[in-house]
């Protein structure tokens, strides 16, 4: 008789500061575009959950909103209580830097970190950037003020690293039940990644404040048909904006970056969901919904 092996299981929440390279990390180990990624920061707003599974364990991930140091609206007060929240349930905590990145001495989060009960690894990304003698005093540095489990330097980016990561993970989770059924990839709805995905073309095509200004909502999601009786997935999205002067920048002259946008959108959206789309996209004004209780609640910034 071969001996069954124990069945292993956990949270392993990702943090960091924005930008760092926290979505791209846990796409690398989900395997999966899950996570939007720009080269803008804040593009993370939840705590999203990635599932990773085998016969024997399960590994659930969380990505979550780069840390905000002065939050200056109720929607970044949220970010940052997602951060908070995966203190709680964490069987083991990465803590997501790169290369060049220290910390202030008097960091909140390096205070937090200091007594933390679960195992805390150290994940130094973008090591594609950086020169070998610079990592090696980065390490240092980090080691001087924190006990890490472990510190792994990897490029997420070109996935250099993150399998070592992935098995080095495994190890270091309890013994445990699945938490999810074994071919599930994630908790949020389909309509949360469509609104993302949509939110990530604004980011990637628009500038300055106009993609931190907006919001997506799915509006309504319908399966029909083409003429010729393909399948059609019909989707309607709201874009809400802070400002009238917003509005206009999203619609562009005669509608062109409007409708440029819904192209992009349409095609990355109907790659997800693997059908063919039509896309219909509305601005609406919502005032400072940033700082407004109730809209933060209708885009899910509750808790
Ligand atoms: N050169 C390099 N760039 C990387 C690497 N990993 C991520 N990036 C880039 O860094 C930028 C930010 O990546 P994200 O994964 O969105 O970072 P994040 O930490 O999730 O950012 P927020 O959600 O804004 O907090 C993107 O332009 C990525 O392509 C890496 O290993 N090397
Ligand atoms: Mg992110």
């Amino acid at each position: 008789m071969t001996e069954e092996k124990e069945h292993r299981s956990g949270f392993i929440n990702i943090i960091g500061q924005p930008n760092v390279g926290k979505s791209t990390l846990m796409n690398a180990l989900v395997g999966e575009r899950m996570s939007i990624i720009t080269s803008k920061p804040q593009t993370t707003r939840h705590r999203i959950i990635g599932i990773v599974s085998g016969a024997d364990y399960q590994l659930v991930f969380s990505d979550t909103p780069g840390i905000i140091d002065e939050p200056a609206y109720k929607m970044q007060e949220a970010m940052n209580r997602f951060v908070k929240g995966t203190f709680e349930d964490a069987d083991l905590m990465i803590l997501v830097t790169e290369v060049g990145e220290k910390y202030p001495e008097d960091h909140p989060l390096l205070q937090r970190l200091q007594n933390i009960q679960p195992p805390l690894f150290l994940v130094i990304n973008k090591i594609d950037l950086g020169e070998e003698q610079a990592l090696l005093d980065l390490i240092a540095w980090w080691q001087e003020r924190l006990n890490f489990t472990a510190v792994i330097p990897i490029s997420a980016l070109h996935r250099k690293g993150t399998q070592s990561l992935l098995d080095l993970v495994l190890q270091h989770c309890p013994p445990g039940p699945a938490y999810y059924p074994k071919d599930q990839l994630t908790d949020k709805p389909e309509r949360f990644f469509i609104s993302e995905i949509i939110r990530e073309k604004i980011l990637l095509r628009y500038q300055q404040e106009i993609p931190y200004s907006c919001e997506v909502a799915i509006e309504s999601f319908k399966e029909s048909q083409t003429k010729a009786g393909q399948p059609l997935i019909r989707i309607s999205a709201l874009i809400f904006v802070a400002r009238k002067s917003q509005k206009a920048i999203i619609i562009g002259r005669q509608g062109a970056a409007i409708k440029k946008l819904g192209t992009d959108a349409r095609k990355s959206i109907e790659t997800f969901l693997e059908s063919k789309v039509f896309l219909e996209l509305h601005v609406k004004i919502r005032e400072n919904w940033r700082d407004d209780e109730r809209s933060l609640r209708r885009f899910g910034y509750e808790g």
